[in-house]
């Protein structure tokens, strides 16, 4: 085992896709040691051959297998109870299946943290590991899967984290340090926010103004920012989900909707989102979690949410003509 003693910090990574992989890249240059819970061929590739990064200055590294352990299944001695950190960066379908192993991963005072896309996930976590164990995250960096074991980091963005409600893991925490220092030392950019729920509806009316329109368009980000009538139509359905964000009692007073959005599509401006790698790999989207649940959380407050069902309907119709099983 490659474990390079008990005073190293130990953070595994469950579901290594886009994000899961340049996470993994960027960690791998620091001192830590890496667990990667992955599955399939890119895990094999991982696992035998390592990753091959393109940075985001357009250099390319190829990082060693031997950098880190890969699983996949059940977790057995000596990872059982090895991480310190468990990050959890899988598709919002699979957060159930990634926190029962992060439950299987975690040090009884380990760490674990969602890093996906949607809301609820935090909550799901807390069910399995406990609310003192667990962090939310979101992240606005870009990532693109170019092929099998190979990675592109396509737009530079944030990290940020929140404490629960009623939660004792706060930024002074010392394995909370820990963490912030690495994500820092990784370049990755950790930000700390002092309200979770809100933190999570920003990044889901991002997702929503950005996820659906690429992947029906089959664009990258940027096209979104130049093409008026794709620009108008992103911000439309944000605001039409900010409406529902409001009537769940989410303070947007400082949210520059258009500005907001901007920024991120100036950043990730040459990245396929999520949905649309998705849709061009036949996979399940996160549809259900980002339009979907706007659209039955506008059905409980009575707040009307037309272009999201129309999203919603959409993407579900691409799913099924392209799903590949
Ligand atoms: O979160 C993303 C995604 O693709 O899911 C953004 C930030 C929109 C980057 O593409």
């Amino acid at each position: 085992m490659f474990f390079r003693g008990e005073l190293i910090l130990r953070i595994a990574i469950l579901g290594v896709g886009s994000i899961g992989s340049l996470f993994a890249a960027r960690i791998s240059e620091t001192d830590a040691d890496l667990v990667l819970y992955s599955r399939g061929g890119h895990g094999e590739l991982l696992a035998t051959q390592g990753l091959l990064f393109n940075t985001i200055d357009g250099s390319s590294i190829h990082i060693d297998p031997e950098r880190w352990v890969v699983v996949e299944g059940d977790i057995t001695s000596p990872l059982f109870g090895c991480a310190d950190v468990a990050i959890i960066c899988g598709k919002s379908h699979s957060t159930s299946i990634l926190a029962n192993v992060a439950e299987q991963l975690l040090r009884p005072n380990g760490i674990a943290i969602s890093i996906q896309n949607g809301l609820g996930h935090a909550e799901r976590l807390v069910a399995r590991i406990g609310r003192h164990s667990v962090l939310a995250g979101s992240t606005t960096h870009g990532a693109m899967r170019v092929g099998p074991g190979e990675v592109t980091w396509t737009g530079l963005g944030s990290i940020k984290i929140a404490s629960l409600n009623d939660s004792e893991l706060v930024p002074g925490d010392s394995r909370v340090m820990k963490f912030l220092n690495l994500l820092e030392d990784a370049g990755l950019n950790p930000e700390w926010e002092f309200d979770a729920d809100n933190m999570l509806w920003h990044k889901l009316l991002l997702n929503i103004a950005i996820n659906p329109l690429a992947a029906i368009c089959g664009v990258r980000n940027g096209e979104l920012l130049v093409n008026p009538d794709l620009h108008d139509q992103a911000l439309a359905a944000m605001i039409e989900a900010a409406n529902v964000a409001i009537a769940d009692g989410v303070d947007l007073a400082n949210f520059d909707y258009q500005v907001e959005l901007d920024t991120v599509l100036k950043a990730t401006a040459s990245n396929r989102c999520s949905m649309l790698q998705d849709v061009m790999a036949g996979r399940v989207t996160e549809i259900d979690s980002l339009c979907g649940e706007v659209v039955r959380l506008g059905e409980e407050y009575g707040v009307p949410t037309p272009l999201n069902q129309q999203l919603l309907s959409l993407i579900k119709g691409i799913e099924k003509s392209t799903k590949t099983g």
